[in-house]
């Protein structure tokens, strides 16, 4: 992946303010694309890192990062081919079993992921499953609430990274388990919204494996000249396509082995 940054500064700095007013106020913009056509995937990453440069000076403490757009049932919902990476701070996590509001969100989908705590640092390039599974201190099932703030869930990969891969809320939850206790690979979900079953998929569609999508998360990092502390939380992406929400809905995702997690929306 190329991480060319094309854009001048100040169009970096524009770019991000409108992000954060997308952000913040729960509006829809149109995709950055339609005005800078030729933006490029590093571009996204630099709009994305002057971001969270932004959040973290407001107070914000970062808590991890989250893979986007690792399986093919999201690739193909969303029409891209590449994943992405973007950051989970503390202020986008919520309690399990906790009412998420919708009002401070344009229009949020939710998916099931399988989220990773590490115990030692990981850097790119290079990073492999093997030094993921062994820099993982434990891994617990997740819910991602995603908002694309793009018009419509539209958008293109340059687009989307400067928008943080969507990242709106999280919520860990159900058990926490060692890696080396379970088959990572073949952990079945099944999703469910009020009560009827919206999704299953199994933990190999995050490209072959969970702890490949972290691989792949550390690498993106490396390029983007960051590392992954020890004490990360880290969401690998989501197993089956995302699924809308509204006002009134609950959510289930039941993982084999590391029990379920539930919000529900208000
Ligand atoms: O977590 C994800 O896979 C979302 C990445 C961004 C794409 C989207 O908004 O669906
Ligand atoms: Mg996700």
């Amino acid at each position: 992946m190329s991480m060319n940054v094309t854009l001048a500064r100040e169009d970096v700095v524009r770019l991000c303010e409108r992000i954060e007013g997308a952000q913040r106020r729960a509006y829809a913009i149109p995709k950055l694309t339609d005005e800078y056509p030729a933006m490029t995937i590093g571009d996204g990453y630099a709009v994305q890192t002057e971001l969270r440069r932004r959040f973290i000076a407001q107070g914000h403490r970062l808590a991890g990062w989250k893979a986007g757009l690792t399986s093919k049932a999201k690739m193909v919902q969303m029409g891209v081919n590449v994943p992405s990476i973007g950051f989970l701070t503390d202020r986008m996590a919520r309690p399990e079993s906790s009412a998420i509001s919708t009002a401070d969100l344009v229009h949020p989908r939710v998916e099931c992921e399988v989220a990773f705590v590490t115990k030692k640092a990981l850097a790119g390039p290079g990073c492999t499953r093997q030094d993921v599974l062994a820099a993982t201190d434990y891994v617990l099932p997740a819910i991602e609430i995603i908002d694309s703030r793009f018009a419509g869930f539209k958008f293109d990969l340059p687009s989307v990274i400067a928008d943080n891969a969507s990242s709106a809320r999280y919520v860990g939850g159900g058990r926490a388990r060692y890696a080396e206790e379970i088959d990572l690979r073949t952990l079945g979900v099944v999703m469910e919204k009020n009560g009827e079953i919206v999704g299953m998929g199994a933990s190999a569609a995050v490209l072959g494996h969970p702890a490949d999508a972290v691989a792949m998360l550390v690498n993106i990092l490396g390029e983007l000249g960051e590392t992954l502390p020890a004490g990360s939380f880290v969401m690998s992406g989501g197993i089956t396509e995302a699924v809308a929400v509204r006002p009134g809905d609950n959510v289930v995702a039941r993982f084999q082995d590391l029990g379920s997690v539930s919000v529900r929306f208000v």
